[in-house]
């Protein structure tokens, strides 16, 4: 038995089956360089944060070549931040002067990403922030920048938090009637109540009206969980969950986001940086339970991904480009396939093939616990060699997979098992 999800409002179908997508987070942030939070971690005030805008100027920004980064790694969308929670905008909004357009670039940066990302065939995904802090009726909480400053908190008493929900309903109506068929819409987030400071959730965003807009303009679009109401997909952070992620018992459609290093803006001096190897395991690793992965890069201040971000992308799409059948189309396996030590399945259901991807080589063979009645044919994915199969005579209907002694040269081996019909 596959589990499967409720349907919900949105067109899901091409994204359980696309399963990898790119998430971008650009903005000013990606001058300081260390992280995308600097704003709140540091305190810092709208003016002190000023210098940023004076002089933001990607010139080298050429988002074809991002585009045919995402394309050569396997991705089959993408979600930019069109505004980040420090408030600025990557595209020419109505609604403020603090957008690209007014920086020294002088540009609209979203559209042209649009249009270059379109071009290759990828869907279209806007992460926006639901916190801006920025916006001068954008009350004080409790990851606000200015949350230590009694004479800032004080004047809260002339903010209007109706006024900034009205300008998230403007933008986003903007982002959602001026780039053409958006496929994916990111809200992000609902901040938590504290002892100090209220929370803001679907109430103060006004979250109803919201998604009864964007529907109404984009009616297949799926849009995220983290406007305070659940609507097509869950979004873990960071975590690979344990097991196909469930709200109140049932399993719901889901995607882990995950950077490559530890910040999701540019961040110059972090060096936690996932290997090849982990993220390929991690994407196998949510496909295998019925999820997709997101996996960020930060584009530097001067418009480019950085030497760390693209050999990680090619890295990604070297296996991709021999393994990306055990990926789009597929699911986690039925439950009766018990799965190996130190492996991950993953389930073809149209084709009626089973994947299973070796974490850990073994010395010569794989056993695979009452499927030796299920197999028709087995090879290995990346050359599609044969793999020769045993089945034991103990009347156990345990198939043993006879592997060669040298691991494949390539970064997760898989093998393919054609399952009898
Ligand atoms: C959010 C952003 O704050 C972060 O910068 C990035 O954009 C990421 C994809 O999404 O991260 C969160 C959101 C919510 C919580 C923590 C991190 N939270 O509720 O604790």
């Amino acid at each position: 038995m596959i589990p499967i999800p409720e349907k919900t409002p949105g067109n899901t179908e091409w994204f359980v089956h696309d399963r990898f997508g790119m998430f971008i987070h650009w903005g000013l942030y990606a001058m300081p360089a260390r992280h995308e939070w600097v704003k709140s971690y540091e305190r810092i005030s709208t003016e002190q944060y000023e210098k940023y805008f004076k002089f933001f100027n990607p010139d080298l920004y050429d988002p074809k070549v991002w585009a045919k980064a995402a394309k050569n790694a396997g991705m089959k969308y993408f979600v930019i931040t069109t505004k980040h929670h420090e408030g600025f905008c990557l595209w020419d909004s109505e609604y403020t002067s603090y957008k690209a357009t007014n920086t020294p670039y002088g540009k609209d940066l979203l559209k042209p990403v649009v249009d270059a990302f379109r071009e290759e065939g990828l869907k279209v995904g806007f992460y926006h922030s639901l916190l801006d802090w920025h916006h001068p009726h954008y009350t004080v909480d409790a990851n606000h920048p200015m949350r230590d400053n009694p004479e800032y908190i004080a004047r809260d008493k002339d903010r209007d938090l109706d006024i900034y929900a009205e300008y998230l309903y403007k933008q986003s109506e903007e982002l959602m009637t001026k780039f053409g068929q958006i496929d994916i819409l990111w809200y992000d987030f609902s901040v938590a109540k504290t002892t100090r400071f209220e929370g803001k959730g679907k109430d103060q965003w006004k979250s109803e009206k919201l998604i009864e807009m964007v529907r109404k303009h984009q009616p297949g679009i799926i849009v995220n969980d983290r406007t305070q109401i659940d609507q097509d997909i869950k979004t873990p952070e960071q975590y690979q969950p344990r097991e196909w992620l469930k709200v109140n018992g049932k399993p719901v459609i889901w995607e882990a986001c995950q950077t490559f290093s530890g910040a999701w803006g540019y961040h110059r001096d972090e060096e936690t940086w996932k290997s090849v190897d982990m993220l390929v395991q991690m994407l196998i690793d949510s496909v295998s339970k019925g999820g997709n992965l997101l996996l960020n890069v930060g584009p530097t201040a001067r418009g480019e991904f950085d030497d760390r971000a693209l050999e990680r992308l090619q890295g990604v799409g070297t296996w991709m480009k021999r393994h990306g059948r055990s990926i789009y189309g597929c699911t986690q396996a039925p439950s009766e396939f018990i799965c190996p030590k130190d492996s991950r399945y993953t389930y073809n259901p149209k084709t009626n093939t089973l994947y299973v991807h070796v974490f850990a080589w073994p010395f010569r063979h794989l056993f695979l616990d009452d499927m030796a009645d299920k197999v028709e044919y087995a090879q290995l994915l990346n050359d599609g060699s044969e793999i020769i199969m045993n089945k034991s005579s103990g009347g156990d209907n345990l198939l043993t997979l006879n592997l060669p002694v040298k691991k494949p040269g390539v970064t997760v081996p898989v093998i393919e098992l054609f399952l009898k019909k």
